[in-house]
């Protein structure tokens, strides 16, 4: 009887050591590259929010093992098994242009990246907009956005009286118009989001 335990153990380590000898040799002959291509987003997305990953990931010898993402060269989520999918939030604190990559690692370790896809993170903050002094017929206005003012309007009561696109936001008013009733400035962003004023 214990002889034959003996034997059968000595079998399973056999087995046990050809197996990993086999995943060493596939391992160490794998030199090939992952093939990676980055799904979504696509360049010229316009993203908020919860932003889906998506890469198409192919390794013809070990197999592909993960899928990394990256956001300007900055590591964002990971995917460790097919379908290479992930999630990263696009924080609206930074709007602008970003660049999405996909790298894809291999069983053996090779690795590989995908292009480039060139986004844009949406700015959905409005300005902040205030009418800071009327001096005779100028009308000086403040405007601020996390991004950029695309311009200024002037309203007296519901009439559009003075647009100015270019900082510092001072539009000259006839004093007559002035009188037509209550004025508010509105501030755009250049992404469309607009603010109005307190009426001064
Ligand atoms: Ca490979
Ligand atoms: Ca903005």
């Amino acid at each position: 009887m214990k002889v034959k335990i003996a034997v059968v153990a000595l079998l399973g380590t056999a087995a046990v050591a050809a197996w990993g000898l086999t995943v060493l040799r596939a391992r160490d002959a794998d030199r090939v590259a992952p093939n990676v291509t980055l799904v979504a987003p696509a360049t010229g997305a316009v993203v908020r929010g919860d932003v889906r990953l998506v890469a198409r990931a192919h390794d013809g010898d070990t197999g592909v093992a993960r899928v990394d993402f990256f956001v300007d060269g900055e590591w964002v989520a990971a995917a460790t098994a097919a379908p290479w999918t992930a999630r990263w939030e696009a924080t609206v604190d930074h709007p602008g242009e970003r660049l999405v990559q996909a790298k894809a690692t291999d069983e053996a370790g090779n690795t590989s990246y995908s292009a480039e896809a060139d986004i844009t993170i949406a700015d959905e903050e409005p300005p902040a907009v205030w009418i800071m002094e009327v001096d005779g017929s100028s009308v000086r206005v403040g405007a601020t956005d996390n991004v950029a003012i695309d311009r200024v309007e002037l309203f007296v009561g519901t009439a559009l009286v003075a647009v100015d696109d270019e900082h510092p936001f001072v539009v000259d008013v006839a004093e007559s118009e002035l009188d037509g009733g209550a004025l508010k400035a509105k501030a755009i962003d250049t992404s469309g989001n607009v603010r109005y004023s307190e009426v001064y």
